[in-house]
């Protein structure tokens, strides 16, 4: 078994859903970067632009001013670090200040030159998948067969990424819970991982404290009992072969994967 990475979300946003923009500030959002780093994330996902349902937009520059000095510095301690944007020009320079994974929820939709740029950085690209911005995702969660249709969508866009000149082997697909989906459809893409597994490319998980999770818990349960449901679907995922899982809670969820390899490799360890 290959061992699932944990991707540990540094959101540098004011609104994000998840943790109230405790972390907003660049200090901050470097000691929590630190912190998710010391309970196990193999990677640190820096984002500066929340896609939380109904999210408006942040201006490129500020969006850049957020993420570039946390990047920076956690590349600089040499943690492995991706940057969770849909701007090319955002990616560029978070390449240039040490990200290796440029992680666009978008899958290029979102900005013409991403695919370009994604193919000059040499980066990784994990590519989600997408229908639209934010403020019309609910509108778009239709489907007659979740699973076929996001892989058939993902596999158009690794077709698009890479005749601009992406490697194939630097991509890994994402099915994009919650984004343009209902509940239904996050656990029929969880239950149906193997199809999109079909397209022969890594695939992160990004599970973590949705919505979708919330549903399970008695009503008004705070946003932190989603870090028990989150670690379960950890899991389950490294059950089903992901690549990784992205975690607000690093500390569940490298609990849970070592359980998940526990019970695979028939030892301890
Ligand atoms: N979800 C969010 C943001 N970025 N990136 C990937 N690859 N996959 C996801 O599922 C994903 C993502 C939204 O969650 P947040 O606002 O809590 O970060």
């Amino acid at each position: 078994m290959t061992e699932t990475l944990i991707m540990g979300v540094v959101n540098v946003t004011p609104d994000s859903f998840s943790d109230g923009g405790r972390w907003f500030d660049a200090d901050a959002a470097i000691a929590h970067a630190l912190e998710l780093a010391e309970a196990g994330a193999d990677l640190l996902d820096v984002g500066g632009e929340s896609t939380r349902p109904g999210a408006a937009r942040v201006e490129p520059e500020e969006e850049l001013r957020r993420v570039v000095p946390v990047i920076r510095e956690l590349a600089g301690r040499g943690l492995r670090v991706s940057v969770d944007t849909m701007r090319a020009t955002t990616a560029a320079a978070a390449v240039e200040a040490g990200a290796e994974i440029i992680n666009d929820v978008s899958a290029g939709l979102a900005d013409e030159a991403m695919a370009r740029i994604a193919a000059e950085s040499g980066a990784r690209y994990v590519a989600m998948h997408w229908r639209g911005h934010s403020d019309r995702m609910d509108e778009l969660a239709r489907y007659a067969d979740v699973a076929a249709e996001v892989r058939d969508e993902l596999a158009a866009r690794v077709d698009a990424l890479v005749a601009a000149g992406v490697a194939p082997d630097r991509l890994i697909l994402d099915p994009g819970l919650g984004f343009a989906k209902r509940a239904e459809h996050n656990w029929e893409l969880l239950a149906r991982l193997d199809v999109l597994a079909g397209l022969g490319l890594p695939l992160l998980v990004g599970a973590s404290r949705k919505r979708f999770l919330g549903a399970l818990l008695p009503e008004g349960a705070p946003v932190e009992d989603r870090d028990l449901p989150t670690a379960v679907v950890s899991a389950l995922s490294a059950q089903a072969g992901a690549w990784g899982v992205r975690v607000h809670d690093v500390r569940s969820t490298r609990v849970a994967l070592d359980v998940a390899r526990a019970w695979q490799s028939g030892r301890r360890g």
